[in-house]
């Protein structure tokens, strides 16, 4: 059935348009985003459409095939913690543009796509922005880019109440095919930067390892009091601005082992986007595989935000070939990803399946990226 008539069918009317962001994986810059720090994404082919149309009351009325639910709002009611669920993300956004003083009147709004929800591929900021970009069109809103980008996050943190940066929201409304997005999360300067493994014979596997992913979850949040906690100690606005060079004299004046262990993620996770940039930049991305995997293994041991699946998918890709491995996004769960030579992508799968099973883990589940557009309307 076309999403007209499922639109159609649900609704009782035709659809003014349909809008599809899509989710991300994160190549490099982990737990950067809210120490003001340097994040690398690319765009997956994945997305969330939200197919819909204006309505003359003030209700918002919510039908997901994704998440096979519906809901029905009024938009005058909207606070946050008044909605949860996945019907909070589109919800948030209505709640974000009236906040901002924008008018937003009624909506029906279907929701579908194949970003899998609950993997750390970013679902949610996908829905979010492709929300805010119908909500925009249909009202008439001049808002793209950045700003909405940055609507979409305040929707996320005030509404849905989950403290997360700006990173998964930028990369699903400005990421390029055929590019990496390194954005400066303090400035938000976005540059495009040339991502392009096949033309390497390299693939960029991701590794679903199907553990629960649940960013809501105190963990998140207690990372971030720390980093904040070792940036006020050490008289700075962030932890971004703590130099790579001479961070172990830095590293003495933090009170505790834990706060030393964050601080050092975070700025050698600074130091290593960059690193990998030139890299890319100077078309040496057959070098940049050590990159990934030191990433992951600070991420590991020093932010202690992996869990098993995760590092079991990195050792065994790294052990059937693969360049580097780490995990990509918030962790405790979700997906991996790892720089292959494409020749290699069918062992790395194999062995990352026996190894899953020799560990009595769920069935993970694979596929190739391809660097791809942020979100747009689509018809
Ligand atoms: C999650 C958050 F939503 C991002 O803002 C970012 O902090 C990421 O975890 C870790 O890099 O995806």
């Amino acid at each position: 059935m076309s999403v007209d008539a499922a639109f159609r069918r649900e609704f009782g009317r035709s659809p003014a348009g349909t809008w599809a962001a899509p989710g991300r994986v994160n190549l490099i810059g982990e737990h950067t985003d809210y120490n003001d720090g340097y994040v690398l994404p690319i765009a997956l082919s994945h997305h969330v459409s939200v197919t819909a149309a204006p309505r003359d009351d003030h209700m918002l009325r919510l039908v997901s095939h994704q998440a096979d639910g519906r809901g029905e709002l009024a938009i005058d009611d909207l606070a946050p913690g008044r909605v949860t669920g996945w019907a909070a993300y589109p919800a948030g956004v209505v709640w974000a543009s009236r906040q901002r003083g924008h008018h937003v009147g009624g909506l029906d709004l279907l929701i579908d796509g194949d970003v899998p929800p609950g993997a750390g591929l970013s679902s949610s900021a996908a829905l979010e922005c492709a929300t805010a970009m119908a909500v925009a069109d249909l009202y008439d809103i001049d808002l793209a880019g950045r700003e909405l980008a940055e609507l979409a996050r305040h929707a996320e943190n005030e509404f849905v109440g989950v403290p997360c940066g700006v990173m998964d929201q930028a990369a699903s409304v400005l990421c390029t095919a055929g590019h990496a997005l390194l954005l400066d999360t303090r400035s938000m300067a976005a540059t495009q930067v040339p991502f392009d493994p096949a033309a390497d014979d390299l693939a960029l596997l991701v590794i679903d390892t199907r553990a629960p992913h649940r960013l809501v979850d105190g963990a998140y949040a207690a990372r971030r009091r720390s980093c904040e906690r070792a940036a006020a100690t050490l008289g700075v606005t962030a932890l971004r601005d703590i130099d790579v060079d001479g961070l172990d004299a830095v590293l003495a004046a933090l009170p505790t082992e834990e706060l030393r262990a964050r601080t050092r993620h975070v700025v050698t996770e600074n130091a290593r986007v960059e690193h990998f940039v030139e890299l890319l930049r100077a078309g040496r991305l057959v070098e940049a595989g050590p990159v990934l995997t030191a990433s992951h293994v600070s991420l590991r041991d020093d932010y202690e935000v992996t869990c098993p699946e995760l590092d079991t998918a990195v050792e065994a890709t790294l052990a059937a070939g693969a360049l580097g491995a780490r995990m990509t996004g918030g962790g405790f769960g979700g997906c991996a990803i790892a720089l292959l030579p494409g020749a290699r992508v069918r062992a790395c799968v194999t062995e990352v399946h026996q190894a899953f099973e020799r560990s009595g883990f769920a069935e993970p589940a694979a596929f190739t990226a391809t660097p791809s557009d942020g979100a747009r309307r689509v018809r």
